[in-house]
């Protein structure tokens, strides 16, 4: 079948599966070229399903050797086999079971999804649909079967053995040269969640006591020789276990809970029950090869999977429809984990950061769609930031809209009443419309509408009645395949700041919930509260309350008072985005007017801040510096952008700040030098960060001073952190101690590809013309390989972030990654449809990058034999 012809997958078309596994017993000898499968399946008819129906078992790139049922050799003609699957086109109407048996090459795996060797170690990715690569099976979520694995193979090349549920037997067979090991996992699971791994590993180990008394061994498996690096990915994971037992009152379930971290991963990491698969740059860490980023990252992708265990897991999807239904609410648990490890305000400012970034791109664009699609050609490109961003916002929402205690009720009865299911997301909803009383029909149009909301909010004081009213309004735009939209409910958080701080919310209004939400579940809205006596500076949507857009009618002084008086962090820091982004925009359209004025203001608004009697948090000082990137402008500008024009504007409003604050940044810096050894904890890493922003805006506004403070930090600095952000720095001023320092850079990290691919996306990323011909000439680098996800995203996803190259006038940016797409795509289809995801804002460019970033699209398109991956991706782009 041609890529472009693939069926088109309809949620309203879901029939329970006709056919059940209850169990699979799986024997697997590893080989590096011919691994043999045995497989053992006990089905029975689904009694939900249709009687008498053929079996589809799915299948793919498999090599059937044999199939068996109850024992006796199928005859030819009583099954089928295509490139899709193993049909038995009249099974028996009641229980029994198949034997079938494949053979695999692991070693030319390429694609990274089902089983495939990783630097020689042997590993699998089965979500969504790797496990067909393994054996013939009912492949979808629905199917929940108990797993007992038997794996051998020669002890010399993997002398570790595992796979999910706990350890049942393991011996040395006769001759001694091959082992087993037998895993056998309690708790019925999808086929998606199925791992192995087998491997020379070292690890690191330690036992929990669960909350309710289950000893566990913990363990976390890594290449030969970095064990030294492994014990803060073992630290979350203490943590996080805790966490979810203290507040969600989640308890682990099994005797085992294995971390492996392999060096080729086309995600970032996952879930498999007992048996957690990551990419080894979300495990490894050390100071000097790890970033303060990266220990945060860490903490909270292995809180991520873990928390998998029961959002996800035990409860898993009825279908892939409902990803958003594990992945949204596990997003949501582990951003929850992450604020109470560390700053709760700027661990939401850095999530709506990324939530803009991406999901907001997203849905401005034509791969838009709503959290829960309605269809879908390959399910691969659905692992988006809508469904793991926006549905974590959702859940959010829903929590602010029914309180904290009916949430958590909720989630009780969730937990309850869903525990060992492949749930949906209505089956999910009822439990909070039973938990709180409260009708959620509208609120669940959040997962059926695509397209980010724009609130509209103005606002007028009556100083004879002391009334102050509000009106809001709400509008969607239109998205692909959704013309036209309906409200959705819209959790407002707000304030109304005086003089001295907030004044009494008092209002007759039923649109105003208690703690200070007011619901727009309207188009519009007008509230009046009274009792105000004096005229209020309104602060909404305080904690971004809800992912949407707020234009506002305040001025800039209403916003730079907000920043100073504000009692909401979060509100504090969007005030002076929501200025600097303004202004960016209008000059973004060719109006440069006003943008010295702005940057004047700004830089007194900064100095007043750092400079104030008591030092502000480190950490969210840090947000406050940093401007809205160019890339949020545009986003905001929306058409006929010139990426020229906005990086011009945002290199002249950051460098007039930096220039005016220089002498101040620079007495900071220095007050925030560090004493004693490097420590990941969020105190310091809040230090490192504003001293590193502080850095950056000298860079600019200052370069000479800017490079003779990056050079020192770069040879003074004892951890990655300072590093980076001395090459970071170095990148914005060119010249040959630039060069010279990338080179040192580079010489040092020669043996640590994952510190690399920083050093290539820095340079990925530096906004000038020479960079296509240096990221060209950094292919031939021989720590790059198109094979590996993380070098490619590293060099080729960084080059395509870069918002003035990526979009040069003469297209070759697009037509350099577009070839890339095609060549990569041969191998490993998911990481080419994610880069060519990178054309995803095309539409918004000015006429002629827009015309040109059509013509690689349209040349990729064209491209014979396409992945469903990629044809999906291209089409939907163009469409
Ligand atoms: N469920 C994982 C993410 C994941 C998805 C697909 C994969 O292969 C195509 C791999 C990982 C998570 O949310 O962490
Ligand atoms: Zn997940």
């Amino acid at each position: 079948m041609r890529a472009e012809d693939a069926p088109l997958i309809r949620l309203e078309d879901y029939r329970p599966s006709d056919w059940l596994i209850d169990t699979v017993d799986l024997d697997i000898a590893l080989d590096p070229a011919r691994t043999k499968v045995r497989a053992l399946l006990q089905l029975r008819p689904n009694p939900a399903g249709r009687a008498g129906a053929p079996l589809t078992l799915d299948g793919d790139e498999l090599t059937l050797d044999l199939v068996m049922l109850d024992d006796v050799a199928l005859e030819p003609a009583a099954y089928a086999v295509s490139p899709q699957g193993l049909t038995i086109h009249a099974p028996p109407r009641r229980a029994f079971s198949l034997r079938i048996e494949t053979t695999l090459d692991p070693g030319a795996n390429t694609k990274l999804m089902g089983l495939y060797r990783s630097s020689g170690v042997y590993c699998t990715q089965c979500e969504a649909d790797g496990f067909r690569r393994i054996t013939y099976f009912l492949d979808r979520p629905d199917v929940m079967s108990v797993y007992t694995v038997r794996l051998e193979a020669r002890k010399a090349e993997a002398p570790v053995l595992l796979s999910n549920g706990n350890l049942v037997a393991a011996a040395e067979l006769p001759g001694g040269e091959r082992h087993f090991a037998v895993w056998h996992d309690p708790h019925p699971k999808p086929a998606y969640l199925f791992a192995l791994v087998g491997g020379r590993l070292d690890h690191v180990r330690q036992d929990y006591v669960t909350g309710d008394g289950r000893k566990v061994e913990l363990a976390v498996y890594v290449e030969p020789g970095k064990a030294g690096r492994a014990g803060w990915a073992l630290d979350s994971l203490v943590r996080c276990m805790r966490w979810d037992e203290r507040v969600f009152g989640r308890n682990y379930d099994l005797d085992v809970f294995n971390v492996v971290a392999v060096s080729d991963f086309n995600m970032g990491a996952m879930e498999n029950k007992g048996l957690n698969i990551f990419n080894d740059k979300y495990v490894l860490a050390d100071p000097l090869t790890a970033s303060d980023g990266d220990y945060a990252s860490i903490e909270a992708i292995i809180a991520h999977e873990y928390f998998h265990n029961w959002t996800g897991n035990r409860i898993t999807c009825r279908d892939w429809f409902q990803l958003c239904l594990k992945e949204g609410l596990t997003v949501y648990r582990d951003q929850e984990f992450s604020a109470d490890e560390r700053s709760r305000p700027v661990k939401r400012i850095a999530d709506v950061r990324t939530l803009r970034s991406t999901q907001f791109a997203e849905d401005a664009g034509p791969l838009a769609h709503p959290v829960r699609p309605r269809a879908y050609k390959e399910i691969n490109n659905f692992y988006t930031p809508t469904v793991y961003e926006k549905g974590a916002e959702v859940i959010r929402m829903l929590k602010v809209l029914i309180g904290a205690e009916a949430f958590s009720r909720g989630m009780d009865l969730y937990f309850e009443r869903c525990d060992g299911t492949a749930a949906t997301i209505e089956e999910f909803l009822d439990c909070f419309v039973e938990a709180s009383g409260q009708d959620l029909a509208d609120f669940a149009r959040w997962y059926e509408q695509a397209g980010t909301p724009t609130v509209v909010a103005s606002g007028r004081y009556d100083a004879d009645a002391a009334s102050y009213t509000l009106q809001l309004a709400q509008s969607t735009p239109a998205t692909p395949g959704q013309a036209e939209k309906r409200p959705v409910v819209i959790p407002v958080a707000l304030g109304l700041v005086g003089r001295s701080g907030d004044l009494p919310l008092t209002t007759l209004s039923p649109a105003m919930k208690a703690d200070g939400v007011v619901v727009l579940d309207q188009a519009s809205l007008s509230l009046t509260f009274t009792e105000v006596t004096e005229p209020p500076t309104p602060s909404l949507l305080r904690g971004f309350s809800a992912p949407v857009r707020l234009e506002l009618d305040l001025g800039d002084g209403d916003l730079l008072r907000l920043f100073s008086a504000d009692s909401d962090p979060y509100n504090r820091w969007q005030a002076l985005q929501t200025v600097a982004t303004r202004a960016l925009v209008r000059a973004g359209k060719g109006d440069r007017s006003a943008l010295d004025a702005t940057a004047a203001d700004l830089a007194d608004a900064l100095s007043g801040f750092l400079g104030g009697p008591t030092l502000p948090d480190s950490a969210f000082a840090a947000q406050v510096l940093r401007l809205p990137a160019p890339a949020d402008v545009a986003r905001e500008i929306g058409r006929d952008v010139d990426p020229e024009l906005v990086h011009g504007v945002h290199r002249q409003l950051t460098a007039a700040i930096g220039g005016a604050l220089a002498a101040q940044l620079m007495q900071l810096r220095t007050g925030l030098s560090e004493r004693g050894p490097y420590s990941p904890a969020a105190a310091p890493a809040g230090r490192r960060a504003l001293r590193n922003e502080a850095l950056g805006l000298i860079a600019l506004g200052a370069p000479a001073q800017g490079a003779r403070l990056a050079l020192a930090q770069f040879d003074e600095a004892d951890n990655l952190t300072d590093r980076l952000a001395a090459l970071a720095a170095m990148t914005l001023i060119p010249g040959p101690e630039r060069e010279t320092l990338i080179g040192r850079f580079g010489d040092l990290y020669a043996g640590e590809p994952l510190v690399l691919d920083k050093w290539l996306m820095a340079q990925a990323l530096i906004p000038e013309e020479g960079t296509l011909a240096r990221v060209k000439a950094l292919m031939g680098h021989p720590a790059f390989s198109l094979g590996n996800p993380n070098r490619v995203l590293g060099l080729i996803g960084g080059f395509a972030a870069n918002l003035t190259q990526f979009n040069r006038p003469d297209g070759e940016g697009y037509g350099f990654v577009a070839d890339i797409v095609i060549a990569l795509d041969r191998t490993n289809p998911q990481v080419a449809s994610r880069l060519l995801g990178s054309f995803k804002s095309w539409r918004m460019l000015e006429a002629g990058r827009r015309a040109k970033a059509e013509t690689a699209l349209r040349m990729v398109k064209a491209t014979p034999n396409l992945s469903r991956d990629v044809a999906d991706i291209a089409a939907r782009s163009l469409g």
